[in-house]
């Protein structure tokens, strides 16, 4: 009987880490939250973070447009992606980020309304 528990703990503990090592193959890339409005703000974090620094690679950015004045434009090294200023909406984008400074603004009000994070 003592015999049997211990086997099936085993076999539990071996199933826990080949889903932990499954989660975690799926899991490499990184996601970003830009958010941009309702009001005159816009922001990139990650894990609810603001995100100043990042190490070079591959990136989702997940954009929520939450008005319909305001636009998400990201620049640097290789991209140039922006949203629409009179639409609305999540976009998803698949980005590899290089070495370098990378800027983020709402184009119509780019003076108040921008950031930026270095890329390592
Ligand atoms: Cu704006």
């Amino acid at each position: 009987m003592r015999r049997s528990l211990l086997f099936i703990a085993l076999g539990c503990t071996l199933v826990a880490l080949i889903a932990t090592a499954a989660v975690q193959a799926a899991a490499t890339v990184t996601t970003l939250n830009g958010t941009v409005g309702p009001g005159f703000t816009i922001k990139l974090t990650k894990g609810g973070a603001n995100v100043t620094t990042l190490k070079h690679g591959t990136y989702k950015f997940v954009i929520a447009d939450k008005s319909n004045i305001h636009n998400f434009h990201l620049k640097g090294p290789g991209v140039n992606k922006l949203t629409s200023v009179s639409g609305k909406g999540t976009t998803t984008w698949t980005l590899t980020l290089k070495k370098g400074t990378y800027k983020y603004q709402c184009d119509p009000h780019a003076s108040v309304m921008h950031g930026s994070f270095k890329v390592t």
